[in-house]
C-alpha cells in the first residue's frame, strides 16, 4: 500500500511539473502569435465630453475589444507632451497627459484589460523628447549632469559670419532650408532634431541617458504593462565626427547605423533581465522602416537576443494595382529572408499611413485580413480597420500633422496623415459616437452615418463580422503552428494560401484580387485535395456563397475571397489519388507560380544552412521530406516540445513503476 502511494505521490508530481514546464514556457511564448490592436489614444473614444479621446473612453471600449477576438492593446503615445507631433514629443516619459486622464486612469485601464485576459503594450520614443522635457531645458543651460543628453554642435560661419549648421543633415519634418539643426540662442549652440525642431535628439552614446531610458522601462513594468514597441529605431545614433553626407538627405551617417541596432540588444537584455526575475514574460517590437539586411540583423545574432521589427511590407509594397504574384514574392521573399527560429509580424495599416482599404482597396479588405490573420506570426489591426475605415479629407484649417502643415497649404495633402487619425466610428450618433462633443480633434470621416460599429454589428455581412470570425479561427493549431505556401492562379488574378499541419484538415484561403469575377480551380496545386471543400469565411463583398463549393471549379466575384477547409478528409479517409478529376482547368494560368515554405520563414533549398540560428533556444529540427518533395519544417511556435517533455516523464514513471513492482515481489 505505501509503495501505491509512494507512486501516486510521485506521478503526481511528475504531471504537475510537466504542467508548469507547459504553462511556463507557453506565458513566455505569448506575444509569438498575438493578434495586436494599435489604438490612437486620441481617436479611439472620449469620454468626458471635451472631443479628444482618452483612457477612460478606451476603458469604456473594453467589451468592444474583448469581442473583437484580439488579444494585446498597444497604445500609441498616452505620455505628457505638447503634441505638436501627437505626442512622439515626449516631455515625461512617466506620466500620462492630462488630455488621456492620469496614472490612476491608467492603472484601471491596465488592470480591466488584464481582467479580460487582453495585455497592454506601451510605445516609447528613445530617439527623442520634447524640447519641453525638464531634460533639454537643463541641457539648453548646460546644467550637469544633462548637458550632454543631447546632441550639441558649435557649427561654423560662412563668409559673411553667419552661424551656419555644423553639418548637412536633414530634418524629415523639414522647413524651408530642411536642416536637422537648430541654433539654441540660450546655449548659443546647435541642437540636432531629426525630425520637428520641437523634438531634439538624445545623446544615446550618454550612458547616463541609457540609463533612464531603462528606468522608464522599469518605471512601466512596475505598473504591469505587457511589453513595448520601440520607435524610430534607425534614427538612434548619428555620425559621431559629425560628417556631411555624401548625398544630403539620403541618410548615410543618420540611419541605419549597427550602434542603434546594438542598442535594441540592450534593450532586450534588460527587459529580460526583468521577466527573469519577475516571471512575467514581456513583449517587444521594433518599428523601422530600414533595408531589409537591416532588419534582419534586429532578431539577433549568435551572442545577442534581439528584437524583431514590424514587417511592413503590406504597407511599403502592396498598393491597389498589385497583383496576385507581386504579393506572393513581397510576402515569400521577406518570410525566406527571416533567421531560423524566429517568427514575424503582418501591419496592414498604421498611423503613419493611408489606411488599408483607402491605400489597397476597400473591396479588398477581408481579403487582407484573412491574410494578415492566417499567416503564421503577430497579426497587427489598427483602429477602424476592422470595419475598413477610410482615410478622411482633412482641411488645411483642421491639419495638425506637421509632416502636413510643414508643406504649406498647397501640398499638405501629400504628406499630411490626419487622414489617418480621424475619430473611431461607432454609430451613426452625432460626432460617430466618439463624443457628445460636436467638435472632434479632427473631423469624423463622413460616411461614419454607414460604416460604423453598430451598423456593421447589425448587418448580416460586414467587414467587421468577417473580421471577427478571422481573429478567432486563427486561434486554431493550424494557424498558430501551421506551415504555409503561396500559389497564384488565373493569370496573378487570384492568390492562394494553404495553410497545413500533420493531422490536420488544410485550410486554404483564395482571394480574388481583381476587378472581375474569376473561376477558380484549385486542382492543378492541390490535386490531393477532397473534391468538395467547405466555406469556413467568406468576404463581405461575396456573392453567390455556398457551405461547401467543389474544389476544381467555384465563382469567386470580384475583390471577394474564401478561408475554405478541406476538413472531411479525415472523416472520409479519401485516398488523395481518388480525388475528382479536373473538370474546367480553362481559366488557369499556365504558368501557375506556388512555392511551399514552412513557417519558420526556410524555404525548401539548399541555403537554410546558411541562415544563421539566433534564438535562444536549443531545439534544432531534422526536416523530413514530404511526399511531394516539399521541404516542411515545424513551426518555431511549437518549440516547447511538451509532447516530447510528456513521453519522457512516462517512460520515468514506467520504469519507476517497474522498480517498485520488482522491490515488492
Ligand atoms: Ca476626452
Ligand atoms: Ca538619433
Amino acid at each position: 500500500m505505501l509503495v501505491v502511494t509512494r507512486y501516486v505521490a510521485l506521478i503526481s508530481a511528475l504531471l504537475l511539473f510537466t504542467t508548469a514546464v507547459d504553462g511556463a514556457l507557453a506565458r513566455k511564448e505569448w506575444w509569438k502569435t498575438t493578434l495586436v490592436y494599435q489604438i490612437w489614444p486620441r481617436g479611439f473614444q472620449d469620454s468626458d465630453g471635451d472631443g479628444e479621446g482618452d483612457l477612460k473612453g478606451i476603458a469604456i471600449r473594453l467589451d468592444y475589444i474583448e469581442d473583437l477576438k484580439v488579444q494585446t492593446i498597444c497604445l500609441s503615445p498616452i505620455y505628457p507632451s505638447p503634441l505638436i507631433d501627437s505626442g512622439y514629443d515626449i516631455s515625461n516619459y512617466t506620466d500620462v497627459h492630462p488630455l488621456f486622464g492620469d496614472l490612476d486612469d491608467f492603472d484601471v485601464l491596465v488592470r480591466e484589460s488584464h481582467n479580460r485576459g487582453l495585455k497592454v503594450i506601451l510605445d516609447i520614443v528613445p530617439n527623442h523628447s520634447s524640447d519641453q522635457h525638464e531634460w533639454f531645458q537643463l541641457s539648453a543651460r548646460n546644467v550637469e549632469p544633462y548637458s550632454d543628453y543631447y546632441i550639441w554642435a558649435n557649427g561654423d560661419t560662412d563668409d559673411d559670419g553667419n552661424n551656419i549648421p555644423p553639418t548637412n543633415w536633414l530634418s524629415t519634418y523639414s522647413d524651408k532650408d530642411g536642416s536637422a539643426w537648430t541654433w539654441h540662442d540660450g546655449r548659443r549652440q546647435w541642437y540636432y532634431h531629426k525630425f520637428h525642431s520641437s523634438q531634439p535628439d538624445l545623446n544615446l552614446r550618454n550612458e547616463r541617458v541609457i540609463e533612464e531610458l531603462m528606468n522608464i522601462f522599469d518605471f512601466w513594468l512596475k505598473r504591469n504593462v505587457d511589453g513595448f514597441r520601440i520607435n524610430a529605431v534607425p534614427y538612434f545614433f548619428e555620425d559621431e565626427y559629425l560628417r556631411d553626407e555624401p548625398a544630403a538627405g539620403k541618410g548615410a551617417h543618420t540611419f541605419g547605423l549597427s550602434e542603434s541596432t546594438a542598442l535594441l540588444y540592450r534593450f532586450r537584455e534588460h527587459i529580460n533581465n526583468w521577466s527573469t526575475n519577475n516571471g512575467t514574460w514581456k513583449f517587444l517590437i521594433a518599428e523601422s522602416y530600414d533595408s531589409d539586411a537591416n532588419l534582419i540583423t534586429y532578431y539577433g545574432n549568435d551572442t545577442h537576443e534581439g528584437i524583431a521589427p514590424f514587417n511592413y511590407k503590406f504597407i511599403t509594397h502592396v498598393r491597389n494595382n498589385s497583383d496576385a504574384n507581386h504579393i506572393k514574392n513581397i510576402l515569400d521573399s521577406w518570410l525566406n529572408l527571416l533567421p531560423r527560429n524566429t517568427s514575424t509580424n503582418w501591419v496592414l495599416s498604421n498611423h503613419d499611413n493611408s489606411r488599408a482599404a483607402s491605400r489597397i482597396g476597400l473591396n479588398r479588405v477581408d481579403g487582407l485580413h484573412m491574410l494578415s490573420l492566417l499567416l503564421p506570426g503577430q497579426a497587427y489591426t489598427y483602429y477602424g480597420e476592422e470595419i475598413a475605415m477610410l482615410d478622411a479629407k482633412v482641411p488645411w484649417n483642421r491639419t495638425i500633422d506637421p509632416m502636413g502643415c510643414f508643406r504649406g497649404e498647397k501640398e499638405f495633402e501629400r504628406f499630411s496623415r490626419d487622414p489617418a487619425r480621424t475619430p473611431m466610428q461607432w454609430n451613426s450618433a452625432k460626432s460617430a459616437g466618439f463624443t457628445m462633443n460636436d467638435t472632434t480633434y479632427l473631423p469624423v470621416h463622413p460616411n461614419y452615418i454607414y460604416r460604423n460599429v453598430e451598423a456593421q454589428l447589425a448587418a448580416k455581412r460586414s467587414n467587421l463580422l468577417t473580421y471577427k470570425r478571422l481573429a478567432t479561427l486563427r486561434k486554431l493549431p493550424i494557424f498558430v503552428n501551421g506551415d504555409y505556401e503561396f500559389a497564384t492562379l488565373n493569370n496573378k488574378r487570384v492568390l492562394v494560401l494553404k495553410r497545413s499541419l500533420e493531422n490536420y484538415p488544410a485550410y486554404i484561403v483564395v482571394i480574388n484580387l481583381g476587378i472581375r469575377q474569376e473561376r477558380v480551380n484549385l486542382t492543378s496545386i492541390y490535386p490531393d485535395l477532397n473534391a468538395v471543400l467547405r466555406t469556413v469565411v467568406e468576404s463581405s463583398n461575396a456573392l453567390h456563397v455556398t457551405i461547401t463549393v467543389p474544389r476544381d471549379n467555384f465563382i469567386l466575384t470580384a475583390n471577394a475571397a474564401l478561408v475554405l477547409s478541406d476538413d472531411e478528409k479525415k472523416e472520409t479517409s479519401e485516398p488523395a489519388t481518388s480525388s475528382t478529376p479536373t473538370s474546367n482547368v480553362s481559366d488557369e494560368d499556365p504558368s501557375t507560380i506556388k512555392s511551399t515554405v514552412t513557417t519558420e520563414g526556410a524555404i525548401s533549398s539548399s541555403d537554410d544552412t546558411a541562415k544563421k540560428k539566433t534564438s535562444t533556444s536549443s531545439s534544432d529540427h531534422v526536416t523530413p521530406k514530404t511526399g511531394s518533395g516539399t521541404t516542411k519544417k515545424p513551426n518555431d511556435a511549437a518549440l516547447y516540445h511538451p509532447s516530447v517533455l510528456n513521453v519522457m516523464i512516462n517512460l520515468a514513471i514506467s520504469v519507476i513503476g517497474i522498480t517498485q513492482i520488482l522491490a515488492v515481489t
